[in-house]
């Protein structure tokens, strides 16, 4: 790079993109803006690291042209884009470029690119190269040596947006069609009140083989909480496991999880009282022990077939949760797989073994239990209503599902859980790189209809947690 890449810094103004959004300079605390300046998670990630050869040296001293780095960002655009949409698309424009700091031959040269937003066909990317390791260059040393650059030295920074067309990206799903009953609108998110997205980050089921970001340890299940937090999310729901990834209920595994969570973020933790199928009452109810007592806790209220398991809850065996959820202080979350668990919810409600207001998550497309249709969430959502109990209701989907229900849940007023636990993919064949770009998205697609989302201090206040 030399002195006339250093000088060259492109900024394009009011771009149009084919999908006919803007990008435009925006304003610092737009969310665009913060996942520009690396303040949101990305939705995937891709990393190359390579020496710079005598052959990449263009000017004087060995120095390398800042065109080089473009080429870099080239091929990480191209990575994101074959993992994303299984085509290596054609990058459009560079929207900002910086050149920071000259590279020569010889240096260790370590290049990230984030996907950031995807519209139709747009796909909007950040990217930073560093300088790892380098020759020192000091003419009393021996031309051999070299050092390592700790922390490493950014070179150069962009931001850019590539273009797939529709006919060439990996087929998807088909979204949900829009609501034709008129009762709940696109469009008029600030009347919605604010989202609270939970993040089930852990769950019992899903394996390291089906996708390798789950998190195991407390601290990789803390540091997973912070980065959904980062995203979007104010709750998380919790699961705990061995280090070898067995799922466990484990009074001092929760305690040393919930530690490491506290320690790094702020939000409100919800542990699971359903755990994995065939653990009895006792086991699954250990994390209600703890003292402080978590935020809340999940309250599965009925039986269903789970795939090709049972996962067994009695009608006894459900006050018994709910007994023990309100001894210990936390806040109730009931799990509803089928529209008679949330009858059953409004019972136990009324026989006051829930602390008000009620709050019911429906639960979409387990194997064996309730799909994930439209019409099942308007016929509770309007139960819930009709009922004349204060409440809250959220959704949480499964597998493809999660992302229509999400969207469908965030415009119709009710909150959204996403992560591994429900969904291990950001897209058909895409592995989510854990459940925080599952958060962004929800995100993303809250902020697109205007409405927002609410702090884990708000949520507090609309869950009723002390
Ligand atoms: N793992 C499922 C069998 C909950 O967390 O309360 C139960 C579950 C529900 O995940
Ligand atoms: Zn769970």
């Amino acid at each position: 790079m030399g002195r006339r890449a250093l000088s060259l810094r492109a900024r394009v103004v009011g771009h149009w993109f084919d999908d006919g959004s803007t990008a435009r300079t925006v304003g610092e605390d737009s969310p665009r803006a913060q996942r520009y300046a690396g303040g949101m998670p990305p939705l995937l990630t891709a990393k190359v690291r390579l020496r710079m050869s005598s052959h990449d040296a263009h000017y004087a001293g060995e120095l390398v042209d800042g065109a080089r780095m473009l080429g870099l960002f080239g091929d990480l655009a191209t990575e994101l884009l074959i993992r994303h949409d299984g085509d290596e698309g054609l990058f459009r424009a560079y929207e900002s470029v910086e050149f920071l700091a000259p590279v020569f031959a010889g240096d260790y040269i370590e290049a990230v690119g984030e996907l950031l937003e995807v519209g139709r066909t747009s796909r909007k990317m950040r990217f930073e190269a560093r300088k790892v390791i380098g020759n020192v260059r000091e003419g009393s040393l021996a031309p051999s040596s070299g050092e390592v650059y700790a922390p490493p030295i950014v070179v150069a920074r962009a931001v850019g947006t590539c273009v797939v067309p529709l006919a060439l990206q990996r087929p998807r799903p088909a979204q949900l069609p829009p609501s034709t009953d008129g009762e709940h609108t696109l469009g008029t998110g600030e009347s919605l009140g604010e989202l609270i997205i939970t993040a089930a980050i852990v769950g019992a089921e899903v394996t390291r083989e089906q996708n390798p970001h789950v998190p195991f340890t407390p601290d990789e299940i803390a540091i997973e909480a912070a980065k959904c937090r980062e995203a979007g999310a104010s709750v998380i729901h919790l699961h705990a496991r061995h280090d070898d990834g067995r799922a466990t209920q484990d009074k001092d595994r929760f305690a040393r999880t919930i530690e490491a969570i506290r320690a790094r973020t702020d939000v409100i933790v919800q542990v699971s009282t359903g755990g994995a199928v065939g653990m009895s009452i006792d086991e699954r109810c250990q994390p209600l022990l703890l003292r402080p007592a978590p935020d809340m806790a999940t309250l599965n209220c009925g039986t269903i077939n789970f795939g090709d398991d049972v996962f067994v809850n009695t009608r006894k065996e459900i006050r018994d949760v709910a007994a023990r959820i309100q001894e210990s202080g936390a806040i109730a979350e009931c799990e509803v797989y089928e529209v008679g668990h949330l009858d059953e919810a409004l019972v136990l409600h009324k026989e006051n073994r829930l602390s008000p207001p009620l709050h019911v998550q429906f639960v979409l497309g387990i194997g064996g239990a309730m799909a994930a249709r439209e019409s099942a969430v308007r016929y509770m959502a309007a139960e819930l209503m009709a009922s004349n109990v204060a409440h809250t209701w959220g959704v949480a989907a499964v597998g493809r599902f999660q992302r229509p229900m999400t969207e469908l849940a965030i415009r119709m007023g009710g909150h959204a859980r996403v992560g591994l636990e429900d969904n291990i993919y950001l897209d058909k064949g895409v592995l989510a790189e854990g459940s925080a770009p599952l958060v962004a998205r929800a995100r993303a697609y809250a902020d697109s209809i205007g409405r927002a989302v609410a702090s884990p201090s708000r949520a507090r206040e609309l869950l009723g947690i002390r």
